[in-house]
Order: C-alpha cells, then sequence, then structure tokens
C-alpha cells in the first residue's frame, strides 16, 4: 500500500484554546466563567462538527432566482446549510443577546461566542455583526419608536422572532469616502420617507431590516448632509417590491455569504433621528462590526495555526515530525507569537466596549476605546492574511489543493482588510481618533497594563515605542500630508505596542497561575520589534509614481 499522509485534525475550539480559556478564567468572575461554559462548548462542538463536514461536502455557493417560472419578480437566494442553521444556533446560544445584556462583561462574553462561531457560520457572523450594530446605533439614537420596534427582533433568543438588519452604506461612487452616497430620500404625498438609489454591497440582504445612508431630497452635498434611515424588507413571506436584488457578487472569498447588489425603489424608511450627520449616527454600529472584523480575523488566525500545528506532529519530513524540525518549529512560534499578540488587542476591545457601555471603565478609557477599535481592526486584517498564507506553506502542496479546506482559510481572511474600512482608511480612522488627550489615554493603559511585569527589557522595548510614536507625531503634527503619509506606520506602531502591554499583563496573570506560555509569546512578540514608523519622504514617493 502507497503511503497515505494523516490530514490535519481540527483540536476543540473550545476545550483547547488555552488563550480562549486563560482570558476568561482571569478576566470573568467565577459565577459568570462558569454559566458562560456550556454555550461556549455547545459552539466549540458545532465549530468542530462543521469543520469535519466542510471537509466531506462539495462546497456550495448560495443562488439568486430572480424570476419565478410564471414572470412573478422573487429574488429568491438558496442558502447554504450552514446559513439556514444560523437563525437557530445564534439565537440559542444568544451570540447578540448576550452582548446586550446587563452587564460590564456582555461583550467580552459575545465575544467569546463570536470567536468560536465565527468560522463554522460560512461568514453568517457578517450579517450578525451587521444586526449588532444596528441594534447599538438605534439605542444610541434614542429613538424610542425604532427601538421598541426592531430591538426585540435584533436580539430575539427566539429564531421564529429573530430578525438579520444590514448596513447599506456603500456606493458606487464609494466604499471609503461615503460622503458621495447618491441614494436620495423623498418624502412621498403622505409624508413617508421613501428611499431611491442603489447599493452596491448588501451582505444582510436576507435580512429583514436595515440601516441606510441618504440624502434627503435637496439636502447639499458631502458626508454631513447624509441622514440615516432604518428600513424594512419584507411584507409578511415576501420581499418588498421596493427592493430589488440585481445580483451577487462574484467574491475572491467568503463564497457562502450571500453579497448582493441592490435596487431601492422608493422603500419606505424611517430617519433615525436629525436629517444630516447620518455618518455619526451610524458611527456607533461602524466601531461594532469593525471589533467583529477583529474577533473574527482572530478566529482565522485560530483556525490557520491549529491546523498547521497539528499537522506538524503528523507529517514526517527527513525522518522526523515537522514540529521537531527547528526551521519549521521556529515559523510556527514566530506565528503563535503575532497571534497572541493579535488575540489580546482584539479581545480587549471587546471587554472595553461592554465597560464603556456600561459607565464602569475609567474616564480616559472611552477615547482608548475610540483609538483601540481601529487599531485593533487595520492591524488583525493584516495579521490575518499574513498568517493564513504562512499556515497554508506549513502544509506545502496541500495547502494549495482545493479540497483540503485549506485556501479558503487564506481567501477568506484577504476580506478582513477591506471589510468595514480598508488598512488605510483605518489608519486615518486612527489619526482621527488621536486627537485630544488620546495618546495620554494610551500611555495611562499601557502602564497600568504592564506595571509589575516580569519581563523588563519587554517593558522597556514598549515605553521606547511609544516615546519614539510620540516623538514622531511632534515632528509631523504641522503637516496633515506627512501625517496622513505616515498613518498606517504609526497605527501599526500603536496597535503593537498595546498588544505587547496586554501580552505583559496576561503573562503576569498566567505566571502566577504557573503557565509560563504567555511570559514567551511576549518574549518572542516584543523580539519581532514593535516600531513601524515610517518617515514620509513626499519626494522620493513623488519620483517613483511618476
Ligand atoms: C465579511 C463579508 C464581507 C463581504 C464583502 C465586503 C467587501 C467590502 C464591502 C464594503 O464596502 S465594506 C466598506 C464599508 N465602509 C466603510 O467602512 C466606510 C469607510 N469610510 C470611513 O470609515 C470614513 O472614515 C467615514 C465614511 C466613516 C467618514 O469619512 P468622511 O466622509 O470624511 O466623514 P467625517 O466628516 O470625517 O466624519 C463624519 C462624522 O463621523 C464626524 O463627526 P462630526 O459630525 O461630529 O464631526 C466624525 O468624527 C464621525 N466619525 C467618523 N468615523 C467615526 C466617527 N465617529 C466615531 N467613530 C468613528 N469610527
Amino acid at each position: 500500500m502507497a503511503f497515505l499522509q494523516d490530514p490535519p485534525q481540527l483540536p476543540h475550539p473550545y476545550r483547547s484554546d488555552r488563550l480562549l480559556l486563560a482570558l476568561l478564567d482571569r478576566a470573568l468572575p467565577a459565577d459568570r466563567r462558569a454559566a458562560l461554559d456550556a454555550d461556549l462548548d455547545a459552539l466549540g462542538d458545532y465549530a468542530q462538527m462543521a469543520w469535519q463536514r466542510a471537509c466531506t461536502t462539495t462546497r456550495r455557493k448560495p443562488v439568486l432566482t430572480p424570476w419565478n417560472a410564471w414572470g412573478r419578480r422573487v429574488d429568491r437566494i438558496e442558502l447554504t446549510t450552514a446559513w439556514l442553521e444560523g437563525p437557530q444556533l445564534s439565537t440559542r446560544h444568544a451570540v447578540l443577546a448576550a452582548g446586550h445584556a446587563h452587564s460590564e462583561h456582555a461583550r467580552l462574553e459575545e465575544f467569546a461566542r463570536v470567536y468560536l462561531y465565527h468560522l463554522a457560520s460560512e461568514f453568517y457572523t457578517c450579517p450578525l455583526a451587521m444586526t449588532d450594530g444596528a441594534a447599538t446605533a438605534l439605542k444610541a439614537s434614542g429613538n424610542q419608536a425604532l427601538i421598541e420596534r426592531a430591538l426585540p427582533h435584533f436580539l430575539s433568543r427566539d429564531a421564529s422572532s429573530f430578525w438579520l438588519s444590514g448596513q447599506w452604506m456603500t456606493e458606487n461612487t464609494g466604499g471609503s469616502d461615503v460622503g458621495h452616497t447618491e441614494t436620495i430620500a423623498r418624502q412621498d404625498a403622505g409624508g413617508r420617507w421613501r428611499l431611491h438609489g442603489r447599493k452596491w454591497f448588501s451582505s444582510a440582504v436576507v435580512g429583514e431590516a436595515a440601516l441606510a445612508l441618504a440624502r434627503p431630497e435637496g439636502a447639499g452635498s458631502g458626508t454631513a448632509a447624509l441622514a440615516l434611515f432604518y428600513v424594512e424588507t419584507m411584507d409578511g413571506d415576501r420581499r418588498k417590491p421596493e427592493l430589488v436584488i440585481d445580483r451577487l457578487k462574484d467574491k475572491l472569498g467568503t463564497h457562502e455569504l450571500p453579497t448582493a447588489e441592490i435596487h431601492l425603489d422608493g422603500l419606505p424608511a424611517w430617519p433615525l433621528g436629525e436629517l444630516a450627520h447620518g455618518v455619526r449616527q451610524v458611527a456607533p454600529m461602524l466601531n461594532v462590526t469593525r471589533t467583529w472584523n477583529g474577533i473574527c480575523a482572530v478566529a482565522s488566525m485560530a483556525r490557520a495555526i491549529g491546523l498547521a500545528r497539528d499537522y506538524a506532529n503528523r507529517r514526517q519530513a527527513f525522518g522526523r515530525p515537522l514540529l521537531e524540525q527547528p526551521l519549521h518549529a521556529q515559523t510556527l512560534a514566530d506565528m503563535q507569537a503575532e497571534f497572541e499578540g493579535a488575540f489580546a488587542l482584539a479581545f480587549k476591545v471587546a471587554h472595553l466596549l461592554g465597560q464603556v457601555e456600561h459607565n464602569v471603565a475609567a474616564p480616559y478609557e472611552a477615547a482608548l476605546l475610540r483609538l483601540l477599535t481601529p487599531l485593533a481592526k487595520l492591524w488583525t486584517g493584516k495579521l490575518a492574511v499574513k498568517l493564513c498564507s504562512e499556515a497554508l506553506e506549513c502544509f506545502g502542496g496541500a495547502g494549495y489543493i482545493e479540497d483540503t479546506g485549506l485556501p479558503q482559510l487564506l481567501r477568506d481572511a484577504q476580506v478582513y482588510a477591506i471589510w468595514e474600512g480598508t488598512t488605510n482608511v483605518l489608519s486615518l480612522d486612527s489619526l482621527r481618533a488621536l486627537a485630544g488627550d488620546t495618546f495620554a489615554a494610551l500611555r495611562t493603559a499601557v502602564e497600568d497594563w504592564s506595571a509589575g511585569a516580569a519581563d523588563a527589557s519587554a517593558v522597556g522595548a514598549i515605553q521606547s515605542t511609544l516615546d519614539a510614536a510620540a516623538a514622531w507625531l511632534d515632528r509631523h503634527a504641522a503637516s496633515r500630508e506627512s501625517l496622513e503619509a505616515g498613518a498606517r506606520g504609526l497605527a501599526f506602531t500603536l496597535a503593537r505596542c498595546a498588544s505587547a502591554a496586554l501580552l505583559a499583563r496576561q503573562a503576569s496573570w498566567s505566571s502566577r497561575h504557573g503557565n509560563p506560555r504567555p511570559a514567551a509569546a511576549l518574549h518572542r512578540f516584543v523580539g519581532h520589534g514593535l516600531n513601524r514608523l515610517v518617515t514620509p519622504d513626499a519626494g522620493n514617493i513623488a519620483l517613483l509614481l511618476d
């Protein structure tokens, strides 16, 4: 019999995830920790089952049927199995409801669920993120009528009453430059607002509601003149005729997710608040969906590294398992250290979100959250692509073969750097967030997290890198062009400093509990360098781009 290679096995995504277990043990009171266990265990079981199912099933994409045989417009979308299971799974385990419970830990508990469910859900988490963001934006709007109408559905624990909500922002004129939105909001003869226009990326088109940006008829141009509207998409079992699905996108990855181009031909709509400053009103939603993006990105890293490490035990080369090959072990350890930094930052944002929402955070922490949200999103998005790519390489040729399930990890990971704002847009957002005392807030937090850390050289590196970042900001403060050109380098540097300090905090706690691994991750992570600052050079750029 010819040699047959054992395929990689997915370790239990919850019970074998020592990072998640240690984080929850440290951060949650014992009673809440215990209460969470059953849901996380069940979601871990589901994730393991879903991986096995995906390895033994031919992958399918959703299918749009615009017309039925009798000429009626139906826009029917057939979904994959995991998507059909989505409403049951997410409501049974209260994925969204948990995040809106009355506790400072609610968001951490929500995002622990998201982390485990994400890949098994086949990116059903994308519309879940939008629904979570819509719930958050509605709450922030204070519009009681809409809150009472929509929130019981968005946060339902019962699949039969659960609604998904979309976020309809992106148009042909701009995914980033939303100020060019062309969709018009017009009042009909009865005074009801109706939306007319085209939305270019709708990933919750199977949902029952959406928040949409539109320009009230007669309002001026630009971002400030946009208003934010709530819409519903269904009339009983039928999609409203004023909402037409033009086609599903043919994307690089996230194939199971039916992302659509749509037309709005007078869809009824309710303004959330004033008929202007819609981007300001949708910002709470953006910050929530960007938090989802960060957690989903680290979930992809965990999956890629978990499979690569398992395989390194099974695969022999040159007379011993890959794990015993010094260079392969070095590569895996480097990946693990970067992942641990990203995990720490993404979950810090999740926890802090709940603490700020429940007014238990220190005064400086609201500014800190505002800064860490884009930093975590942009850095984890990029790192997910890098680590998934590296993980594929750990399998050699098998990593390039579709029905191993591995290439999908890389294709899907590419979306994190694009979805909810590209790396550069998020870098510019972090400049926006740095206005005021935010840098001081970051310094305070970093000092707090790294206080008492045993690794003095790591703490020294964090502090000196923050000093360098502060000096960089001072040096370029007078030139907006320079600030923008260097914004990505600054953002990566701040993200790495925050991550290292969070690793230091976890290392201190874990060492006291006899676990030396986080200290090893900190040491290696800092060894990769924290400083990613660049010197903007307009002349050099001009020559290169001429
Ligand atoms: C997973 C499956 C994915 C499937 C495939 C998907 C592929 C990708 C599809 C997409 O299209 S995703 C892209 C979604 N789009 C975005 O994420 C928007 C990206 N652009 C931005 O983030 C811009 O920064 C933004 C449109 C939000 C604002 O830019 P502008 O037009 O220059 O507005 P401006 O004047 O800077 O900000 C307007 C207000 O919002 C200001 O407040 P004030 O009115 O009080 O002055 C800002 O401070 C506030 N603001 C902006 N961003 C904020 C914020 N406030 C809080 N947090 C933020 N993040």
